[in-house]
């Protein structure tokens, strides 16, 4: 049975999520309050436009349709001036370690965010020839936990949801692909993630023969 590997992007690859928040919190404080980083947990594997409708709702803020799109489009115009000069020295330790151990393996990879920014910081980084597939916000229409991202990236890997692995960073994305009837792998905090079936920090604490018993169950 063979075996499918499925990465998120933001929390898992890159730290992008620092960008988003700089990008959140400045309209936050256009808009007259004030936006944390704790708050932005809430905000980790959420598509932009959740992510705006939970901020209005914690700024005690309404949009017409009109405010809505533009805020959005404004938010992301700085989110890509701020990800503008990314470079390989943001991939996240330890990640092309894992990916290069795959490739060799002949395992087929995928990726599975909710980002419609991810190929292009994907090419930034120079991790894009990994990849067999993305899958990201540009081609699925529910949300994780939705399952639908990962499925579908099941599907163009061409590898059933119950051989696929999952590395996650977010509460969202881990209960995406338990739903997917995947295997989570649980990037960053335990407490946060506890639904997810393996936790690591980071793919430091990740070495290939767990990767290889991954590949032989
Ligand atoms: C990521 C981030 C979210 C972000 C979403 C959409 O998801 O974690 O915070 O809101 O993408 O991003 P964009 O505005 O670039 O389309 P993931 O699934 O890659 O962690
Ligand atoms: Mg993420």
């Amino acid at each position: 049975n063979k075996k499918g590997f499925i990465f998120d992007l933001d929390g898992v690859i890159v730290d992008t999520a620092k960008y988003h928040y700089l990008a959140w919190k400045k309209l936050a404080n256009q808009l007259g309050f004030e936006f944390t980083e704790e708050q932005n947990e809430l905000f980790k594997g959420v598509s932009r436009k959740r992510c705006l409708e939970i901020l209005l709702e914690i700024g005690n803020r309404e949009a017409t349709k009109e405010e809505f799109d533009t805020w959005m489009i404004d938010k992301n115009v700085d989110y890509l001036e701020y990800i503008k000069n990314m470079d390989a020295s943001e991939i996240l330790p330890d990640v092309p370690k894992i990916l290069q151990f795959l490739k060799e393996n002949n395992v087929p990879i995928a990726l599975g965010s909710a980002s419609k920014n991810a190929q292009p910081i994907l090419e930034k980084v120079g991790l894009l020839h990994y990849f067999d597939t993305i899958v990201d916000g540009n081609n699925v229409t529910k949300a994780k936990p939705d399952p639908e991202v990962f499925l579908l990236a099941a599907k163009q890997l061409n590898v059933l949801p119950e051989n696929c692995v999952v590395f996650e960073d977010a509460v969202a994305g881990v209960e995406a692909a338990n739903a997917a009837n995947m295997v989570s792998i649980g990037i960053g905090d335990d407490k946060v993630l506890s639904e997810a079936q393996f936790n690591f920090v980071d793919f430091t604490e990740i070495n290939t023969d767990f990767i290889k018993e991954l590949l032989e169950k």
